[in-house]
């Protein structure tokens, strides 16, 4: 899973990627951005696996990651349309899902772009650039697509008259400033277009970069940009990255007694984590054999078969069953015995669909 950071220069990109992955990339407040991104691994927060640990006193106990990259390079031309440069481009089309860090702290010795602190403004300019990308690559796929259809025969004919079609009804309804993912596209067209890895078809979680001053206010900016840009495929959370990335830094006892004083209920980092395990509609579930307790990420809807694959090619191949228990039937009896004695182990198939929270023991021949 690779979730990309987006947005204005200086809104706050490197300073979030610092704050999620507990990196030090360099933030700046005059600096040109550099051409390359940052690349960078966050552990998924879950209680449940630090309870399994206790409950198994494994060797090594492991988290769930995200990949998250902050790409330095800022769109070319910004709010004019140019569509975002090639570089840029090429890093943001291969991620899962965008994080859009929007300005909101006031600060006088770091200048914005645009000469004000506007976040509906910039998340429009960023909105732009997206769609602009999105329709040059349209434009040139249309250009090929003519070219093809000059030669070309039935049923050759009608597949790529019928792409020309999906093709050109996206790109009126992105020129009406519909992005792809409220098209309303059927699973097919959905389908039919995923190679394009088009930006605007992107899950987008908005962060709003506010300053200390702001924090106290955090949750009637989230209600207000709730309010106006309310979607499917679209998560809103206000938070302050410098606060955050000072958080990060720090031991867990540290961090925590720092954003009490702050009257944070949990550290931002831990929200946006879960944020973002939301809109890519993950779920995780748990193992704990060898003496390892470990978390894996899996798309909600996934089957037991591939869950097992994840894991181990060999595990999927020789795949036999799944003793499953649902996370907190096992908190609830204490340990794997009692869980069994209580008959709440259940043996699954192949074709069991993974519930969150799962605690997945898998039988298999090598
Ligand atoms: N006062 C204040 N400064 C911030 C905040 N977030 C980031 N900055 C500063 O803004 C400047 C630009 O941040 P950076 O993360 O490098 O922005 P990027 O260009 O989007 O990657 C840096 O000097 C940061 O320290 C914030 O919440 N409050
Ligand atoms: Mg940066």
């Amino acid at each position: 899973m690779e979730i990309g950071i987006i947005g204005l220069p200086k809104s706050g990109k490197t300073t979030l990627f610092n704050a999620l992955t507990r990196g030090k990339a360099e933030t700046a407040a005059y600096a040109a951005a550099g051409p390359t991104p940052n690349l960078g691994m966050a552990k998924v927060p879950d209680s449940r696996l630090q309870a399994l640990a206790a409950m198994f006193q494994p060797k090594r106990t492991i988290q769930a990651e995200v990949r998250y990259v902050d790409i330095a390079a800022p769109p070319r031309g910004s709010g004019k349309g140019d569509g975002l440069s090639g570089q840029f481009l090429a890093h943001l089309s291969g991620v899962d899902a965008l994080i859009h860090a929007v300005r909101a702290f006031e600060d006088e010795s770091i200048p914005h772009i645009e000469g004000s602190i506007d976040p509906e403004r910039d998340i429009a300019v960023i909105d732009l650039e997206l769609a602009f990308s999105d329709l040059a690559i349209i434009a040139r796929r249309l250009e090929r697509l003519t070219d093809s259809l000059k030669g070309a025969r039935s049923p050759e004919r009608e597949t790529l008259l019928g792409e020309q079609a999906l093709l050109a009804r996206i790109r009126a309804d992105l020129e009406k400033e519909v992005p792809v993912c409220q098209q309303g596209l059927s699973a097919d067209e959905t389908k039919a277009i995923v190679n394009y890895q088009f930006l605007t078809a992107k899950p987008q979680l908005v962060v709003l970069n506010l300053s200390e001053e702001q924090l106290p206010q955090a949750a009637s900016y989230e209600a207000e940009l709730h309010a106006r840009y309310h979607r499917p495929q679209l998560e809103i959370a206000a938070l302050c990255a410098k606060l955050e990335m000072e958080l990060a830094q720090l031991s867990d006892a540290e961090a925590e007694e720092l954003g009490s004083a702050w009257g944070l209920k949990e550290p931002g980092l831990e929200r946006i984590i879960g944020l973002s395990y939301r809109l890519l509609g993950l779920i995780s579930f748990f193992t704990t054999a060898s003496g390892e307790v470990k978390a894996w990420t899996i798309a909600k809807g996934a089957t037991a078969l591939k869950a097992a694959g994840k894991i181990h090619s060999d595990m999927e191949k020789g795949f036999i069953r799944a003793e499953v228990v649902a996370y907190d039937e096992l908190a609830k009896c204490g340990s794997l015995a009692e869980a069994r004695r209580r008959g709440l182990l259940r043996l699954e198939g192949k074709s069991y669909t993974v519930q969150d929270g799962d605690v997945i023991t898998f039988l298999f021949n090598v």
